[in-house]
């Protein structure tokens, strides 16, 4: 028997020695991982230059532009939270997916970008804020947000199954991504997980170690901090205005007077009562001595109005520093793993947001700073390092995009958008993709009561029209007027092109099925009433 074992060794030694064991031959799908904040400002990324970004730097974020894509031409087609999620989903405009404004019950049997990758045999993941009523569909493993979240403590729900989970929603979600990605994660098979984050939404609450980070930072109010709307009807009627609108304790965790921890005005008590005891003391000592100073400097008017803007700012960007080193914890991981190689890392956000541009926070509209949204993507080997993008992407886009990837073919017929792979893979230009996008906004009377609008942008011109109990068209030259301070409807050396953009207009509406009843009307009496309710 000695002898046999001898020569079976004998023999397994040699044929290891000329024929050593070969790595897994199988080339396998790319990944995905789809990292989405909430509410997260273009303004507010470095990779993107703006004087926000440079003060609180997002190294790890950066590192997506660096080894890859920045895109500085992404939208979304519906600037609010359920329905850019929605879209992302499906591929397909609010109006024929059927989620148009927060608080609508997404379909959840409609056909899914993860329900197609699961059935093509990834292996899926979704973590982190969801918002769509409904338990999500089409993945392996998913654990979200109840609602919004909170930012302590949150309830999470995984597997039908609240609980709530002591600690800080960024950190929580990016180490639930790393364990699935480290424990659950088959090696077998291509995966698709999205990591959501509920930061920076409001009410902007640091992590502990954080709440002191920007004290000292001087932000730039944008010189529109103060703005004089002239033929914007619907932006002198929204009420997203820091300085009106912010709630002074809950979201600007101002305190009743010199010496006192107790917020000032907080109508929503859950988010501070969250707090263990222990995190309520570090919290009220790290604002004690700031809201102190406040107090004691006994500002009004203009320079109260500011001091606002500056808090907002301070703990905004004091949300994002957990968010961008969650982004550095996966990119190490993905990196010592060796997985980088082989993934599409996203990070995006599921609209642009106000950092103080005409006095706002909130987002909602079709102008630019809302309308846009960050994008970055890495793939090493396909997507060249620093590339600039510059097309007009939207959140439409992803679904096929990803598919694209994916390698899935005949799939993205009924969706409405256009893959971009070609635009980091560099075999299409940025003037072979779409000249001109799409969109529409629903979610009125409700919060901030930014009114109903759709339009069209090109690369050059933008028109929109705000409807409901106003009926009011804007038209914008974004070449010479990029932050849109100007509304030129009635300027008569434009008529030609506006004639034009009404024609691109009724064309894509045609094109994406849009019918008639997209436009309904609230009955005035609930227009009156929000109005009352949320000033
Ligand atoms: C909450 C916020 C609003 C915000 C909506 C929608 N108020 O109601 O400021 O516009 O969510 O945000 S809060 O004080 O309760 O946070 S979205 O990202 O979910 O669309
Ligand atoms: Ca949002």
């Amino acid at each position: 028997r000695s002898r046999f074992l001898f020569v079976f060794f004998a023999f397994t030694f040699l044929a290891c020695k000329e024929n050593p064991p070969q790595p897994e031959e199988k080339v396998q799908k790319t990944n995905i991982l789809f990292i989405m904040a909430d509410d997260h400002a273009i303004q507010a990324i470095s990779a993107y230059g703006h004087p926000i970004g440079q003060l609180a730097p997002t190294p790890n974020i950066d590192r997506l532009a660096k080894n890859g894509a920045l895109f500085t031409h992404s939208y979304v087609t519906n600037s609010i939270c359920g329905p850019s999620r929605a879209v992302i989903l499906t591929g397909k405009h609010s109006h024929i997916n059927g989620f148009r404004q927060n608080g609508d019950r997404f379909d959840g049997n409609q056909t899914t970008l993860p329900k197609i990758l699961r059935r093509e045999g990834y292996q899926t993941a979704l973590i982190g804020k969801w918002h769509l009523d409904g338990a999500p569909q089409g993945f392996d493993y998913s654990k979200i947000l109840v609602d919004q979240g909170n930012y302590y403590n949150p309830d999470f729900v995984e597997n039908g199954d609240t609980t709530r989970i002591e600690g800080y929603a960024t950190d929580i979600i990016t180490n639930d991504a790393l364990s699935w990605l480290k424990n659950e994660r088959k090696d077998s098979l291509p995966f698709f997980i999205m990591v959501h984050h509920k930061a920076p939404h409001r009410n902007w609450m640091p992590a502990l170690r954080h709440m002191n980070t920007y004290d000292s930072v001087q932000f730039p109010l944008p010189d529109t901090y103060f703005p004089s709307f002239k033929k914007q009807r619907a932006a002198e009627e929204q009420l997203q205005t820091i300085y009106d609108d912010m709630y002074e304790g809950h979201d600007l965790k101002m305190t009743q007077g010199y010496g006192s921890t107790e917020l000032a005005h907080n109508p929503w008590t859950t988010d501070f009562e969250r707090m263990s005891p222990q995190q309520r003391i570090a919290w009220d000592e790290a604002y004690l001595s700031k809201n102190n100073t406040f107090h004691k400097a006994n500002l009004k008017g203009k320079a109260l109005a500011e001091w606002k803007g500056q808090r907002y700012l301070r703990d905004y960007m004091a949300t994002i520093a957990a968010v961008d080193e969650g982004v550095g914890e996966i990119l190490d991981y993905l990196e010592e793993s060796g997985l980088d190689k082989n993934t599409l890392v996203v990070y995006t956000s599921d609209q642009g947001f106000y950092l103080g541009e005409n006095g706002w926070f909130d987002k909602r509209f079709m102008y630019e700073t809302s309308f846009g949204t960050p994008l970055l993507m890495q793939l090493p080997g396909t997507i060249p390092p620093k590339t600039k993008i510059d097309a007009m992407v939207q959140n439409l886009d992803f679904a096929q995009t990803f598919l694209d990837f994916a390698e899935v073919k005949n799939e993205s017929d009924a969706m409405q958008g256009q893959s971009f792979k070609g635009l980091l893979d560099g075999s299409m230009n940025s003037d072979e993709f779409r000249d001109v996008l799409y969109y529409h906004y629903y979610d009125y009377p409700a919060f901030h009561m930014v009114k109903k609008h759709y339009g069209v942008r090109t690369k050059r011109y933008k028109l929109i029209h705000f409807y409901d109990d106003i009926d009011s068209w804007e038209f914008y030259d974004l070449y010479k007027d990029p932050r849109e301070l100007t509304n030129l409807i009635d300027d008569r050396t434009y008529s030609s092109v506006i004639d034009q953009m009404h024609y691109k207009l009724d064309s894509i509406q045609e094109v994406y099925n849009v019918t008639d009843k997209e436009f309904d009307k609230a009955p005035k009496a609930a227009v009156d009433k929000a109005y009352k309710q949320f000033k």
